[in-house]
């Protein structure tokens, strides 16, 4: 494509991305509203209270390998029973991921809880079919159970979800306020939620789809999370995935602070998930939160999971400043940091109240593709300043970078991953460029002509497991997963001190991060072996491992490892 031709068609697809009011266009679609109450019922009217089950599919039981190496928290199935506890005769959860459970060990603590409903949940699109699996299951021990089941999965693809025959309903976006009252409808105390939800109509037969819930207002008003109902020791105490992000100590917790994102990058659920609205919780709130944790089960540090965390930058100090004030220092990390929100007087507060390690998304290394395609307010020299000062302070700095974006040249590639190398960072994370449903990129790459496979929930494993899934003239989908493994390992792995404190922070030995980088190398050769490559692709691929290691070996001292040992699934990230 002419670089002419490229600005038309991205400036079309970013003229479509702000509405009138200036939300982003995902957004403006949910029709989005902001809700003060939970609808008022009274417990002590209702005479036969419900036993609600929340379930945690067992991943492994997709026929797929569906690369399930993380550890999930059911944090939100927690919150969510926090919320009917009054309303329920008894209450249950069950992690049938966690505890690797069989489909006869879930029938049998199911008939032995007899439920009324079971609440599923699914967070990724990737693990959708574990949803439907069980809830066949479930309907096969007893029609009568309700069947519902929540998650970005659930929300993302409702209209799809609910063509399963085993699941009643669907909940789209939050459901704290949604799940309370539909428990209350089913006990016939009030209505069913006007918002949020989507179901078979019995009487009619056709699918009625309430659209998106409004968003909490006052996150204040949430209960702690019921952890009493899991063993959350068992959780908090251990990290299944060697990488850089793990907690600096243990047990940890996850929390989150605060809602929503206003920004407008457009490969980005989050708009169209937890919305454009920022809800942020009061600092005293939180530190309430971490001074249970830590007084109920000795928590020792924490990952803040916030969507965007600083977007308030007077909040953010304030909460800073009082965890310090409460004592709660404590070694915190936070997974996506938004660099254009650090200032010196910020980062010093994060590093007084604990912050041993932050992930800052960089995205791109050229103007063109951070202005006309990703729309994120990022100035690259604030965010080398920012960096410096932050690693200057301690912390361990890893930041994120997305290559393949449609449209994006070759050369615009080759520069994000020099920006990469030379914006000295403790770890650089490298991603494929991946359309989600309700972004704006994934109309771009749409209207391109970019994509090379269904990218949807229906390919899910696929997407997260290939590589890249975007072409263009200049490159192939095959060319950037070879490209980014081996980029990964020259920019993390040639200079020798670099390895040894990625090794430390991982808290693995250099032999055993060695044994990673061989896995994750030959991860990206089996993927596009498996995809029936073209040759001249598998020769670009040769060159590009050639140059990479080349350049190693010219820089510093070379610790590449062999590329061409076949292993098992690596985590590249
Ligand atoms: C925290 C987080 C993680 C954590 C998970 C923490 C945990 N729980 O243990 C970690 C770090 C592990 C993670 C990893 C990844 N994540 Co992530 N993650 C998020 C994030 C930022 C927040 C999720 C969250 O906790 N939200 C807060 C709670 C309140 O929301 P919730 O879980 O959706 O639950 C609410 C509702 O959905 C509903 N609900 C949920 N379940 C149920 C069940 C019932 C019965 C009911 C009634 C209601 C209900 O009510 C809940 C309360 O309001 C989301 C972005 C987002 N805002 O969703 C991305 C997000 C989910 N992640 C995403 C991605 C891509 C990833 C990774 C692939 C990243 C990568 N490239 O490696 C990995 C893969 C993980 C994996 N294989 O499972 C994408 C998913 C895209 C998709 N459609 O599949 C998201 C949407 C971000 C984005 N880029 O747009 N992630
Ligand atoms: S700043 Fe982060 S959370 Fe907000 S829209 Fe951009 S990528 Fe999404």
């Amino acid at each position: 494509m002419t670089d002419q031709k490229i600005t038309k068609v991205t400036k079309e697809i970013i003229n479509k991305v702000i509405d009138k009011k200036g939300r982003r266009k995902y957004f403006a679609k949910l029709n989005p509203k902001l809700q003060e109450n939970a609808v008022f019922i009274d417990p002590n009217l209702i005479k036969k209270k419900s036993r609600v089950l929340f379930l945690m599919p067992n991943f492994n039981w997709i026929d797929e390998d569906v690369n399930a190496l993380w550890d999930l928290f059911p944090w939100n199935l927690c919150q969510l029973a926090s919320m009917v506890e009054d309303i329920c005769e008894d209450i249950k959860i069950i992690d049938a991921y966690k505890e690797n459970l069989s489909k006869e060990d879930v029938t049998r603590l199911i008939e032995e809880f007899n439920p009324d409903i079971i609440g599923l949940t699914v967070l990724m699109d990737q693990y959708h079919k574990a949803a439907h699996i069980t809830t066949k299951l479930i309907k096969s021990i007893s029609k009568d159970i309700i069947t519902i089941l929540g998650g970005v999965y659930a929300t993302s693809n409702s209209d799809y979800a609910i063509e399963d025959e085993a699941l009643d309903y669907v909940i789209l976006g939050e459901g704290e306020f949604t799940f309370r009252q539909f428990v209350g409808y089913t006990l016939g105390a009030c209505e069913l939620p006007e918002r949020g939800i989507c179901f078979k109509n019995k009487e009619t037969g056709k699918i009625e789809n309430k659209g998106h819930s409004a968003f909490i207002k006052n996150l204040d008003l949430l209960p702690k999370p019921a952890y009493h109902l899991i063993d959350f020791l068992s959780y908090s105490n251990q990290w299944m995935r060697k990488s850089v992000d793990q907690p600096g100590g243990f047990p940890y917790a996850r929390i989150i602070t605060s809602r929503g994102c206003p920004e407008k990058c457009s490969f980005c659920q989050v708009p169209s998930l937890q919305g454009s609205y920022f809800r942020a919780r009061t600092p005293d709130h939180v530190c309430d939160e971490i001074e249970w944790l830590k007084n109920t089960y000795g928590v020792k540090s924490i990952i803040f999971d916030d969507d965007n965390m600083f977007t308030n930058e007077k909040r953010s100090k304030l909460l800073l400043k009082r965890m310090i004030e409460r004592g709660l220092n404590m070694p915190w990390t936070s997974l996506a940091t938004a660099v254009f929100r650090l200032d010196e007087e910020l980062i010093d507060l994060m590093v007084e109240s604990g912050c041993d390690y932050i992930d800052v998304a960089i995205e791109s290394g050229t103007n063109r593709v951070k202005e006309e395609i990703i729309l994120k307010p990022l100035d690259f020299d604030h965010a080398k300043k920012m960096i410096k000062y932050a690693r200057k302070k301690g912390i361990y700095v890893a930041a994120n970078f997305i290559i393949g974006f449609p449209t994006e040249t070759w050369d615009e590639i080759l520069q994000t991953l020099k920006l990469a190398d030379e914006i000295d960072v403790d770890y650089a994370k490298i991603f494929n460029a991946i359309p989600l449903r309700n972004t704006e990129m994934y109309d771009l790459a749409q209207m391109t002509n970019s994509i090379i496979m269904d990218t949807t929930h229906k390919n899910a494993k696929s997407v997260w497991t290939v590589g890249g899934v975007i072409k263009s003239d200049e490159w192939t989908a095959d060319d950037l997963t070879i490209l980014r493994a081996y980029e990964w390992d020259r920019i993390n792995f040639t200079d020798k001190n670099k390895l040894k404190k990625t090794a430390d922070r991982m808290q693995i030995s250099v032999e055993e991060l060695n044994k990673i980088r061989k896995k994750t190398l030959n991860n990206a050769i089996k993927a596009i072996t498996n995809r029936n490559t073209s040759s001249a692709s598998v020769k670009k691929a040769a060159d590009i491992m050639k140059v990479s290691s080349e350049k190693s070996s010219n820089e510093k001292s070379s610790n590449s490892p062999s590329p061409l040992l076949v292993g098992p699934q690596g985590a590249a990230n």
